[in-house]
């Protein structure tokens, strides 16, 4: 016979059926009786953290790197709305997530209660799905219905917002989510109806003589590595990856080119305006990534592969248009490639590469850093970045050789995401050092976390960009506000007292002749550690496209505002 469980318990033992080991989460009022439930499931380890914020961003961090929902969890009111960013910026990123937060009592609900928000109509924008779960006996189906929703197609983030009546309410326990547990990430093949589009997309990628791969995050998502390395093999064809791209092609395999879009790179951009066929694959071609559209890649035609068919056409003019899973598509386009080569233009390309310029004076300069870390690891390691123009040095000057192994918030752009995310994906990912990078501004957001990862003996390896501004908006500033620098200089504590507060060493690089041991020291220490680099205060983050601007009219240099 059934046992009679609380709606508390059905949760736990519905999380443990979906697979879930981990939950990010800071108890409340509204979720009590979760919290009462939980240590009868020690199957279910729970990180407490500082801020509900870093919940949701650690099990952002830990889905991207385990391919696996990531679950947080909050009370009502204020512990759900400081999730709200956490889950804007999963779903702008396509992380699968589920949120679970109390909800004060039905009764109550409408009313004003203490601690009441509608988190649902909050979160309904940035979302797959909201749901208030109404009563005991279809809390184990929501749960289950929420993994579903952020697992299949696009991924992306799901709320199950639970009265705590319903949490206390008692019903029998049937279990049973047979078949749920589904591969993350994965689409359907592709169905015969396309088979038309694919012959002609395998004919203009016979036939273009300047055609260009864009590989975006699909690829990583839909873990379609060997499939994109077959194509660009088998046809020469050169490929750029995306900022939430980066990691999908090996840096050093001779036809990777380099990062499109705003900060991307003079030759890779100009390569875009003169191609003649664009193959997108798994990307949404965002304003990051296109500048002006009415001037982007005007003698190309585009082939869009995307799971999601809404974007084809969404901001570029598509030719032929691909919907499905990323890897179930090129492996049917791979059959009717057949081999050809781009030497003459990738001849041409090459003749398009600046010297990479450079805005440091003398002082410590992040590609410096940056190549240390890659030694030191052997490039064994995966980076977490966070926002800025630390970032832009973070996605441009370290050579990613491993799938997936360069984490940031692409979409949202979220400052504060770097230090809580990288604990999700140290969690995720044991055997590897993980470091989070940040800017001054952005570890300022989020640094309370150091006391949950000791707490939780979460070994994360800490570094900031210290340039005493909020750089990216400060270049703004210098660039297109003639130099007002309007609320960018940030003060900073003395961070290697602040890791010493927190009983984690702490460093700080002030030449380059300390990076190397600095770094090395960092790593060989078993657990979370901080490292301070002191780094020019106006170094820019070059070439940069105006916004507004096209591809075509990068600025290289601080020439402009001399
Ligand atoms: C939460 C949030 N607030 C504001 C911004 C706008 N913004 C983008 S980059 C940036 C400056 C980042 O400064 P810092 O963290 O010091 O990194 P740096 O650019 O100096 O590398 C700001 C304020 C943002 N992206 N996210």
């Amino acid at each position: 016979m059934a046992e009679p469980l609380t709606g508390a318990q059905i949760l736990c033992r519905a999380l443990l059926e979906e697979g879930v080991e981990l939950l990010f989460g800071y108890p409340g009022g509204a979720i009590m009786p979760f919290y009462h439930a939980l240590p009868e499931y020690p199957g279910l380890r729970h990180v407490l953290v500082r801020h509900e914020q870093a919940a949701a961003h650690a099990a952002d961090g830990y889905a991207r790197a385990s391919g696996q929902p990531g679950v947080c969890v909050a009370t009502s009111g204020p512990g759900a709305t400081n999730l709200v960013t956490g889950i804007a910026t999963a779903h702008m990123d396509n992380t699968p997530l589920v949120a679970i937060t109390g909800q004060v009592p039905r009764a109550m609900i409408g009313r004003d209660a203490f601690q009441e928000t509608d988190i649902i109509g909050i979160t309904q924008p940035i979302t797959k799905h909201s749901r208030l779960v109404e009563d005991v006996e279809e809390l184990a189906d929501a749960v289950h219905e929420a993994f579903a929703v952020a697992r299949e197609g696009r991924p992306g983030p799901v709320l199950l917002d639970v009265p705590k009546d319903v949490q206390n309410q008692k019903a029998e326990w049937g279990g049973g989510a047979e078949g749920r547990n589904a591969p993350p990430f994965r689409g359907s093949a592709a169905p015969p109806q396309l088979q038309f589009a694919l012959v002609e997309a395998a004919r203009l990628i016979g036939r273009a003589e300047r055609p260009l791969i864009m590989a975006g995050h699909g690829i990583i998502l839909s873990d379609a590595y060997a499939e994109l390395r077959e194509l660009a093999e088998r046809t020469g064809i050169p490929v750029i990856t995306t900022l939430l791209g980066i990691s999908a092609f090996p840096e050093s395999h001779p036809l990777h080119l380099g990062m499109p879009g705003m900060h991307g790179e003079v030759h890779v951009n100009r390569a875009i305006q003169q191609a003649d066929l664009i193959i997108g694959i798994g990307l949404r071609f965002d304003d990051r990534v296109t500048g002006n559209l009415a001037a982007f890649a005007r003698g190309a035609k585009v082939i869009h592969i995307e799971l999601d068919a809404s974007e084809i056409g969404k901001n570029v003019p598509v030719t032929v248009g691909l919907v499905g899973d990323a890897r179930a598509i090129l492996g049917a386009l791979l059959e009717a490639v057949e081999r050809r080569h781009c030497d003459a233009w990738r001849a041409e390309i090459e003749s398009f590469v600046r010297p990479r310029v450079e805005s440091f004076k003398g002082g410590l300069s992040p590609e410096g850093i940056l190549v240390a870390l890659e030694e030191a690891t052997a490039g064994r390691c995966t980076i977490v970045s966070d926002v800025g123009q630390h970032q832009m040095w973070v996605a441009k000057l370290f050579r990613y050789q491993r799938p997936n192994t360069h984490i940031t918030s692409g979409g949202l752009g979220t400052m504060g995401f770097a230090v809580p995310a990288a604990m999700g994906v140290a969690l995720a990912r044991p055997n590897e050092p993980v470091w989070a990078i940040s800017g001054d501004g952005g570890f300022q957001m989020n640094m309370q976390e150091i006391a949950t990862m000791v707490q939780e003996r979460i070994p994360v390896k800490m570094a900031i960009f210290n340039n005493g501004y909020l750089g990216m908006v400060r270049q703004w500033q210098q660039f297109f506000h003639g130099r007002r620098y309007s609320a960018t200089p940030i003060w900073s504590p003395d961070y290697v007292r602040f890791a010493e507060a927190y009983g984690i060493p702490g460093f700080r690089v002030e030449r380059a002749d300390q990076v190397d041991g600095v770094v090395r020291a960092a790593l060989a220490h078993d657990g979370p550690a901080l490292v301070e680099f002191l780094i020019e205060q106006e170094a820019n983050v070059f070439p940069m496209i105006p916004p507004g601007a096209s591809l075509s009219e990068p600025i290289e240099s601080e020439a402009v505002t001399a």
